[in-house]
């Protein structure tokens, strides 16, 4: 500390950054040598293709460092607010395309190493993804850090650097099998170690209350247990590269590396005890999605991650010369999700016991700087601790947690008309069964906003969970759209769409994308609709391509190219689309006399390990597969695929070649849905329920070019409530039936017939996802896609109308939202 704060003292406000580094071809090409030679130790001609990319990065992340100290140096002079976004999953995929895209430098690069004669595209599908989260809200947190940068907000994303991000998925006889990941096996060039940014974490123990003058009552947790949290920073670059934020990645490292004293006594396993109890900490990242983990290393991750946050943000505020009484005039904490909403109670715990504030002070100023945000109203999803493993790990939250909840809920009394029920759902603890802590109920209270995801989610919100919370604090609860990156998107993930674009309307749409809006007027236009087409077919053929090498099926470009790429869930219902590609099969096979349109039926997605019956889904895909795909009677008119292994990197091949785009949730179950965004805007039509913001996405791009189908949410909701008879809707309709039995009775497993057995019973039985509801609606609604497909030129004005409307989807204009309603930064 000595030496650092000698040196930080001398006035270093005069030293200059170094000069910002040329990016013409021949400079890069030279520096991409020297980094290989110098950097990395090798000489050009035994290189791999990895010290290729390690030495490309290298020379990219030079030009975002120039720009990422030039960010950093402005918001430390202005003092401004500063965004923390607290996520403890980041979805990002990979860096190098979305960096030099964004530097402007993708040309220049392509020509520097292909005077050295290496290929661009080559070496950018040898890095690895960065797959630190499992789905939507992993990769809404991803977007989120791009946008931020894009449009000029100092932000810092916190999460944890996991050593095995999602795993890996390869399938054994169609079955599902996991496998670890291990994107940091070549380094990682992108991450900055920071050693000084170090803090200390604890868990269980003591407290100690002091008692000093008069009520000044000091609490001393004494943990038994601690560890350090060690910083990670990865710089993430904004369009153009007008700012680069931080995102910082937290790693667990034991206190003494090894316990000598152990050691040497023979203990060899005990003296490495700690050090691998630490590192289990931020080892991997947990496989289910909307489900919680409901496991000590689950609830030991959240805590880490947010006392080292919140302990760097306090440092950062008070190093600044702020008061903490300012603290919410110059930080706004986000929470995605109830995974970090222990900060709030870290928050309080750190302003009373270390800063040495009053709970209704530290309360205050805790509320006013955290917000919230819900991804889903599925109530086995709502995280909850047992209020025993809670108080074991965190004495001294749980008597924070109380005296919070004491105070809500005497506010609460004073509001007459509060019943002890609507008392009993407000509170933090849930005394229904074994008692447990409520995480959603935390965040709320803790929170001056809270908000949903789309706006039928949003109200929904109000209506179910956050019910009686929202009579207590009326005006908290708000929408906020979720939105994509056009960068990646569209710009990255479509180049040939992108030129065409620029080609066609301008420039202008590259920083802004609402001004895709003048494409509109080409939507009837015969030469353009040949260009969309062709950018389109080049892109199926390229999934072509990848379908071919990675699975050995070939797949016409010329097909319908039908896609659902999610994760695997009940309520995303991959199983109406199979049964509905049963069906069709059955009528392709009845009806040869007909003009099918060629289908081929994509799909994509991880289960949760533990997720029986998503697994079973996923098995049931392949077995369809490849009896569809054998069968010479279906003559080449239907294909069935399910591809391995689904990411980020293999959306952006997907995404551009979908014609259709399957989101088809039961209706009020998805909250908002992302991935329908990114489909519509690279050209594809829509089938899905008015669900999440499938609903906002049919008022931007018009009922016409949209094809929507199935219950309400509001029918859903009175159907369950009212109970219905599936097995009645089931019999009521042929093609449903027949399905259903063909799969029941082993059609598809002839090597286990009764493999779908129960998955299929379930449907007859309750129906809870209302495949049965909804199956006639649907299949009519795919007949109404192949009507459309069969006349070319309606189908690419729709398609063409939904790249032209996508514009507001963009999450830069959620981003504003977010900055100017619950931010004010
Ligand atoms: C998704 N939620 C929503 N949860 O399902 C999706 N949950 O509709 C929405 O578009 C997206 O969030 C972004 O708002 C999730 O992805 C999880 O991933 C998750 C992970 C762990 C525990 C619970």
């Amino acid at each position: 500390v000595g030496v650092d704060t000698m040196i930080k003292s001398q006035s270093k406000a005069d030293i200059p950054l170094p000069k910002p580094r040329e990016s013409d071809p021949e400079t890069v090409a030279a520096e991409i040598i020297e980094r290989l030679t110098y950097g990395i130790g090798k000489d050009a001609k035994v290189a791999t293709p990895h010290d290729w990319l390690t030495a490309t990065i290298l020379v990219v992340r030079d030009r975002i460092i120039d720009k990422w100290m030039e960010s950093t140096r402005a918001s430390y002079d202005t003092n401004s607010k500063r965004v923390y976004y607290l996520s403890l999953e980041f979805l990002i995929g990979r860096l190098m395309r979305d960096a030099m895209s964004n530097l402007g430098l993708v040309e220049d690069i392509r020509e520097a190493l292909g005077s050295l004669g290496v290929d661009l595209d080559l070496i950018a599908g040898l890095e690895p993804d960065a797959a630190l989260g499992n789905g939507g809200l992993g990769r809404l947190a991803a977007c989120f850090m791009e946008s931020m940068a894009t449009v000029d907000i100092p932000a810092y994303g916190y999460g944890i650097r996991y050593v095995h991000g999602l795993f890996r998925q390869q399938m054994a006889d169609g079955w599902q099998v996991e496998l670890p990941e291990t994107w940091l096996a070549h380094g990682n060039p992108w991450e900055f170690e920071r050693r000084e940014s170090s803090y200390e974490i604890g868990f269980g123990g003591t407290v100690d209350a002091l008692v000093g003058v008069e009520e000044d009552m000091r609490h001393v947790w004494k943990p038994n247990e601690r560890m350090i949290a060690t910083a990670y920073d990865t710089p993430i670059v904004g369009w153009r590269g007008e700012r680069v934020n931080t995102l910082r990645l937290w790693s667990a490292q034991p206190i003494d590396p090894i316990l000598l004293d152990a050691f040497n006594a023979g203990d060899h396993i005990g003296a490495l005890r700690e050090s691998n109890k630490a590192e289990t900490l931020t080892r991997v990242l947990y496989p289910a999605d909307a489900t919680p983990a409901g496991q000590e290393l689950r609830l030991r991750q959240e805590y880490f991650f947010c006392s080292a946050s919140l302990q760097d943000i306090l440092r950062r505020h008070l190093q600044q010369g702020n008061e903490l009484a300012d603290l919410a005039d110059k930080v706004a904490i986000q929470l995605n999700d109830t995974h970090p909403a222990i900060s709030v109670v870290e928050l309080l715990r750190l302003l009373c016991d270390v800063h040495g504030l009053d709970l209704d002070d530290a309360w205050e100023i805790t509320s006013k700087t955290f917000s919230y945000t819900n991804h889903t109203l599925l109530p086995e999803a709502l995280e909850s601790w047992p209020v025993p493993l809670f108080e074991r790990l965190l004495p001294r939250h749980m008597q924070l947690v109380y005296a919070v909840n004491a105070k809500m809920l005497i506010h609460a009394r004073k509001q007459t008309d509060f019943t002890d029920e609507e008392i009993r759902h407000i509170s933090l603890i849930d005394e229904s069964g074994d008692r447990r802590v409520r995480m959603g109920n935390l965040a709320f209270m803790g929170s001056h906003s809270i908000n949903g995801v789309s706006a039928l989610h949003t109200d929904l919100m109000k209506q179910t969970v956050f019910a009686d919370l929202h009579k207590l604090f009326p005006g908290r609860i708000n929408n906020k759209t979720n939105g994509i990156t056009p960068r990646r998107w569209l710009m990255q993930c479509n180049p040939g769409l992108t030129n065409l674009l620029r080609e066609t309307i301008g420039d202008d749409f590259l920083d802004d994308a609402a001004k895709l809006q003048q494409l509109d007027g080409y939507a009837e236009d015969t030469g353009f609709q040949q260009k969309f087409a062709a950018v389109k077919r080049a892109n199926k053929e390229r999934l072509a391509q990848l379908v071919a090498s990675r699975m050995g099926v070939r797949l016409d470009p010329d097909a319908l190219f039908d896609i659902q790429i999610k994760r695997i869930h009940e309520y995303k219902r991959q199983l109406l689309n199979i049964i509905e590609t049963v069906a069709l099969y059955d009528q392709i096979r009845s009806h040869p006399e007909r003009d099918w349109v060629p289908r081929v039926k994509l799909f994509a997605g991880k289960a949760a390990p533990s997720y029986h019956n998503a697994k079973l889904i996923i098995k049931l895909a392949n077995d369809v597969a490849r009896t569809i795909n054998n069968d010479p009677s279906v003559r080449g008119l239907l294909k069935v695929v399910f591809v391995p292994n689904y990411n980020v990197s293999l959306a952006e091949v997907m995404v551009p070649a979908a014609d259709l785009s399957e989101q088809i949730s039961t209706a009020g179950m998805e909250a908002s849905g992302t991935g329908n965004m990114k489909f519509a805007l690279n050209g594809a039509l829509t089938i899905g329920t008015l669900d999440g913001a499938n609903v906002e996405m049919r008022d931007h791009v018009g009922e016409e070019n949209i094809v929507i189908f199935g219950l309400t949410a509001d029918e859903v909701a009175k159907i369950r409530a009212e109970g219905h008879n599936p097995r009645a809707t089931i019999e009521a309709s042929r093609e449903l039936s027949q399905a259903l039995s063909a799969i029941q009775s082993g059609v598809f497993s002839p090597d286990d017939r009764n493999r779908f057995k129960e998955l299929i019973d379930g449907i007859y039985q309750h129906d809870w996802f209302m495949v049965a509801a909804d199956f006639d609606s649907y299949a009519q609604a795919q007949r109404s896609v192949d009507q459309t497909w069969t006349d070319k030129a309606s189908w690419y004005a729709k398609t063409i109308r939904n790249t032209a409307r996508m514009g507001w989807f963009s999450s830069d204009r959620t981003i504003r939202q977010y900055a100017e309603e619950i931010w004010r930064a």
